[in-house]
């Protein structure tokens, strides 16, 4: 007798991302993540939420939070995601995000999540100094997309290995509770340009909110001045600008410059070289310079505009997590009839 293959999830599209309010928001995280929110939105439901409870897997101020948790809500809005059309919420206004965490916590292998570099790179040396929380991060990720039973996962390259994790957690749910289907298989959608933007000091390490350097990265709210004052600080080397990709072989931070130009524009990285192959950094950055502005400065601009009424951002949040609560509670209700839990 052959085998049948295990039934395949069956329900409709989702997607689902968030971002920790653990700082300033900067060119990779709208790169990598928030410009592709704003395009999925009219083409799936989407759900987009701020990652509180993530943000706690390292200190934060309690005073403070709330208000971090507001400044991505603002730049959600100002990077083009319609309240309307999309579901924006805070992570612990819906606690089913932690109640499914904490059975997939009893899905997943200690081996697995052993694995998970980012865990390495953030602990460093110290591991045994780190959280709990920190550890297991990836399995309320898993819980994050999966309550919503989300299919498509817009991330920067950098959650590439949290996304697989969070397929093999929804697969071995549904073998071992005899649920095949039950959780979808979800995609991580990593391509474009702007997939791994790195740090305008060094061209191997990743653009990142934490990085101490603040010319390091171009924040969401510089102004004008700041943006175009870090790109002509930014790292290059002394040759022109090839005529082709081969040409950016071994020069991390050329490579880095091409790839913002090209998604910030829109062109593709040949494209770019095309026009301005040998030409020096003397000419490249000014331009560059001129592009970042006119692509950044009214994101700050409307950022702050929308932190002078909290009180609206708060309501978009508030019926935000009403919505999203409501798709979640469901989820959450089977699955604990499926664990055969006492208040299931
Ligand atoms: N450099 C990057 N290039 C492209 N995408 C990036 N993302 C982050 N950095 C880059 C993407 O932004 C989304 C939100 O990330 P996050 O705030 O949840 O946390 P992170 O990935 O840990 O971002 P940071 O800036 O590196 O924060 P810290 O320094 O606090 O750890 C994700 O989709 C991420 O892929």
């Amino acid at each position: 007798m052959t085998e049948q293959a295990p039934a395949a999830y069956a329900g409709p599209e989702r997607v689902l991302s968030g971002v920790q309010p653990t700082g300033d928001l900067h060119l990779g995280n709208y790169l990598g993540a928030l410009v592709k929110f704003a395009r999925l939105q009219h083409e799936i439901p989407t759900f987009i939420f701020v990652a509180d409870m993530h943000a706690i897997t390292v200190w934060q101020e309690p005073a403070k939070l709330k208000q971090q948790v507001r400044e991505i809500a603002a730049a959600y809005l100002a990077t083009g995601l319609d309240p309307k059309v999309a579901t924006i919420f805070a992570q612990s206004a819906v606690p089913e995000h932690a109640e499914l965490a904490w059975v997939f916590n009893c899905v997943a292998r200690l081996g697995w999540l052993d694995r998970m570099t980012q865990f390495k790179d953030k602990a460093g040396k110290h591991k045994e100094r780190e959280s709990i929380g920190l550890y297991t991060y990836p399995v309320l990720q898993a819980a994050d997309i999966l309550v919503y039973k989300a299919t498509k996962v817009p991330v920067g390259d950098d959650q590439k290995q949290h996304l697989e994790l969070t397929r093999d957690i929804a697969q071995k749910f549904n073998n071992d509770f005899g649920a095949p289907g039950f959780f979808p298989l979800p995609e991580a959608l990593t391509q474009g340009p702007g997939a791994r933007v790195m740090s305008l000091r060094d061209g191997t390490a990743k653009m990142s909110k934490s990085d101490p350097s603040d010319n390091s990265r171009i924040n969401l709210t510089d102004d004008a001045d700041a943006i175009a004052q870090k790109i002509r600080k930014a790292r290059t080397d002394p040759d022109p600008l090839p005529e082709t990709a081969e040409g950016l072989e071994g020069r991390a931070e050329a490579r880095n410059l091409v790839a913002i130009y090209a998604a910030l524009s829109g062109a593709t990285e040949a494209a770019v070289l095309a026009e301005y192959a040998g030409q020096g950094f003397g000419v490249f950055k000014p331009k560059l310079a001129d592009l970042a502005v006119s692509v950044m400065g009214p994101i700050g601009g409307e950022m702050r505009r929308l932190l002078a009424d909290p009180a609206e951002i708060d309501r978009v949040l508030a019926d935000g997590a009403g919505r999203a609560r409501a798709l979640a509670a469901p989820t959450v209700a089977e699955v604990k009839k499926l664990v055969g839990y006492w208040a299931g």
